[in-house]
């Protein structure tokens, strides 16, 4: 087995070398190797100075997360980098890849650090719930001041190697051979331990209010920002040695904070979904270079970017001129509004440009590899586009729905060729939503969807494979949800409270505000499809009112709330209170107050119940997909893990014992499920039965 470290000489100098593949993570047996590397070091009188480099792809990683929640192992990692930091031999880190977290402390540990120009740094630990636990909250600010270390770690960003030379943590980027540069800088590197250099203040008071302000607005309830924040406070106040015991104490806390495991649990959760059973790196793909976008209205154009920006060629497709126009003025203008914030060149504007190409024939579709419709919802609209692109299409292409709901094998009953068809269900904005559901149907052929998991990764999405049912996996789960938070209207909770106990828990926006934002009309026209008798009316009938007054949201400026022009920010309106009262008293509810937990844990077992159905169903391949799902397309905390860890972490005893009360109250709209009901039994959770299916 090769060694995870392992030293040679190079005349005065010793070469370490990581090589603990796939992000050389800071294992226990990396640390051990670290410490031994030092040890040769100091012990051989022969050796003036040493190098750091790492084998593969990057330069360490980051602490194995993997080792979290086991109990820790010496050496520690802080113990670790304090030893390079105190050696009298300087040691210089040779960077590539992404140094992150532990590796990047370990980096400014050493005495210098050079860096390949395509190198990055960061210190991500903020995402996993977690703060830079090995002295960064303590040495970033001594090296890039304290802007730029508050910058750094409460945004969790990668920063370029360029970047990072300005601030001074780089001292030299190389075009040349890496280990040579390194070798060169460290036979006249200065012996500077970077915790002997003083923070500079000037301008941290400001940079540390800044940073608070910007926690409290954009990661309102996490525990992590705050924690790092007072480290660095500890940085300005103390010397080294207790500004690092303040960072140790503060990163246990951040541990041990539910916010951390579920954070964690979320990190592996999203690298899980390309694990599809039956398809391999051995199945064949299909090539796809060209693709077809039928639609460029708000989804197809989505949808067209998306494809253009992960390099495709995109063809598409309207019914006349003026809809083609208008779609293509909508997709520069919000290429011109990236360039404008300076996330894109204007070069880059037009390269984008030039990748979609109008056309209103469906004969210029033959050439494409994928087609995908975003047409009207209605399956007739359906069924007739993809009639004819049965007729058009050239062998051998994939022909996509983007549909949210419908049946996917419906759909390819329209064709000649059902393997050839599947969901690729985008989320609106489809060019900024990161989440895709990746819907199989019976008839799709292994390659089709192997082929649409890679196509998922290359336009930057997550794609999450979904069985085909109503509404998928997120959608289906999002009428329970729905129906609770409009029921607890009519009980007695104001819009604006439920939609605030909601925001208060995480979730992006408040379930109300989002159905003024969709438009109230969608869920009002499925109503009137579906039939009465298939849903809780007392729940929706103030909000078809609504929709019948004309009130159909945003859009109308009005739906269940009010809206000023040109502003997006909810305005409660004493005529909604009105309606909502006269429907209590129709469907004979006595009014109450409702609390912010009631609100919270409805909603949330009504995803969760839901959930497990669709995981019982094996639509959904594992509890953590759907996880995945709530995250990345309906605004669901990350730092609750999700709709099932929060489950999990509740305790499905505890799940099913509410489940049960609800359903003893209202049988009609709880189902308890009996896959909860039979993991509560076992004592077990979501996490134990994917772990469990992940082994068969
Ligand atoms: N520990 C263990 N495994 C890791 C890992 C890590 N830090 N990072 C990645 N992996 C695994 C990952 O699960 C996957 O495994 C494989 O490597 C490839 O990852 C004290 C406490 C480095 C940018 O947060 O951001 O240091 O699925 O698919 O897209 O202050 O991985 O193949 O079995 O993501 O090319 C801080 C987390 C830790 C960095 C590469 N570091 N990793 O992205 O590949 S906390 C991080 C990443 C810490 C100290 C604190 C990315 C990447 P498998 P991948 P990628």
């Amino acid at each position: 087995m090769t060694q995870a470290v392992s030293t040679s000489r190079d005349g005065d100098l010793l070469i370490i070398m990581v090589n603990n593949p796939p992000v050389n993570a800071l294992s226990h047996a990396v640390r051990q190797g670290l410490m031994e590397a030092a040890d040769t070091l100091e012990a051989d009188d022969g050796l003036k100075a040493g190098v750091l480099i790492c084998a593969g792809r990057t330069f360490m990683a980051g602490a194995d997360i993997r080792e979290f929640g086991k109990p820790p192992q010496a050496p520690h990692l802080p113990e670790v980098v304090t030893r390079y930091e105190r050696l009298a031999k300087p040691v210089v880190a040779a960077i590539h890849g992404t140094a992150l977290g532990g590796g990047l402390e370990v980096a400014l540990g050493c005495h210098a650090r050079v860096a390949v120009a395509s190198a990055k740094i960061g210190l991500p630990e903020v995402k996993l719930g977690l703060l830079p636990g090995a002295g960064g909250t303590q040495r970033l600010p001594r090296l890039a001041g304290v802007a730029n270390a508050l910058d750094a770690m409460l945004s969790g960003r990668h920063v370029a190697a360029l970047e990072a030379a300005k601030w001074g943590v780089i001292d030299q980027i190389t075009e040349d051979d890496l280990l040579e540069a390194s070798k060169t800088l460290a036979r006249t590197a200065p012996l500077r331990p970077t915790g002997d250099i003083p923070v500079d203040k000037a301008g941290a008071d400001d940079a540390i209010a800044a940073a608070k302000s910007n926690a409290a607005k954009r990661m309102r309830g996490q525990f992590a920002p705050t924690q790092i924040i007072k480290c660095v406070e500890a940085a300005l106040d103390l010397p080294l040695e207790d500004g690092l015991k303040t960072e140790r104490a503060l990163f246990q806390d951040c541990m041990a904070n539910p916010q951390s495991a579920a954070l964690r649990h979320y990190f592996f959760a999203e690298r899980q979904v390309a694990r599809v059973p039956g398809i391999s790196k051995d199945t064949p793909r299909r090539d796809v270079t060209r693709v077809g976008v039928i639609g460029a209205g708000t989804m197809g154009g989505g949808i067209a970017m998306a494809c253009a920006n992960g390099g495709l060629k995109v063809m598409l497709l309207e019914m006349n001129a003026d809809a083609l126009d208008k779609g293509l003025a909508t997709i520069r203008k919000n290429y011109d509004a990236s360039a404008a914030k300076g996330r894109m060149t204007a070069d880059d504007v037009e390269d984008r440009m030039e990748r979609i190409t109008g056309t209103l024939d469906y004969a210029d579709l033959s050439a494409c590899d994928l087609i995908i419709e975003a047409v009207f919802e209605r399956m007739d609209v359906k069924k007739e586009v993809f009639g004819k692109l049965d007729k058009v299409a050239r062998a051998g292409a994939i022909l996509a729905s983007n549909t949210s709901y419908l049946d996917i094998d419906d759909i390819a009953a329209s064709t000649s060729r059902p393997s050839d068809v599947i969901g690729l269900h985008f989320f609106s904005p489809a060019n900024v939503m990161r989440l895709l559901e990746i819907v199989r149907g019976k008839a799709t052929a292994p390659d089709v969807l192997a082929t649409s998991i890679d196509l998922a990764k290359r336009i930057s999405k997550i794609g999450v494979v979904s069985g085909n049912c109503h509404g998928f996996i997120g959608n289906r789960m999002l009428r329970g949800y729905g129906r609770e938070a409009n029921l607890m209207v009519v009980e007695g909770a104001a819009p604006q409270d439920v939609d605030a106990a909601l925001t208060s828990f995480g979730m992006a926006m408040g379930p109300l505000a989002v159905g003024d934002l969709a438009g109230l009309d969608i869920g009002y026209m499925t109503r009137q499809s579906v039939g009465r008798a298939n849903y809780d009316t007392r729940a929706y009938d103030w909000v078809d009112e609504l929709v019948e007054a004309g009130r159909k949201g945003q859009k109308t400026g009005k739906g269940i709330y009010l809206y000023e022009p040109g502003n997006r920010r909810p305005i409660p309106d004493p005529e909604v209170d009105a309606i909502i009262e006269r429907a209590a008293e129709t469907a004979q509810i006595t009014r109450r107050s409702i609390g912010a937990d009631e609100i919270v844990e409805r909603c949330m077992l009504a995803l969760v119940n839901e959930g497990a159905q669709i995981l019982d169903e094996g639509i959904a391949l594992r509890a953590s997909d759907i996880d995945v799902v709530y995250v990345n397309g309906y605004g669901f905390p990350a730092h609750q893990g999700g709709p099932m860890h929060w489950a999990d972490a509740k305790g499905l005893d505890w799940v099913l014992d509410r489940l049960k009360d609800l359903a003893g109250k209202t049988p009609q709209n709880w189902a308890v499920s009996p896959l909860i009901e039979s993991l509560a039994k076992a004592g077990s959770s979501f996490a134990a039965y994917d772990a469990e299916k992940a082994k068969a």
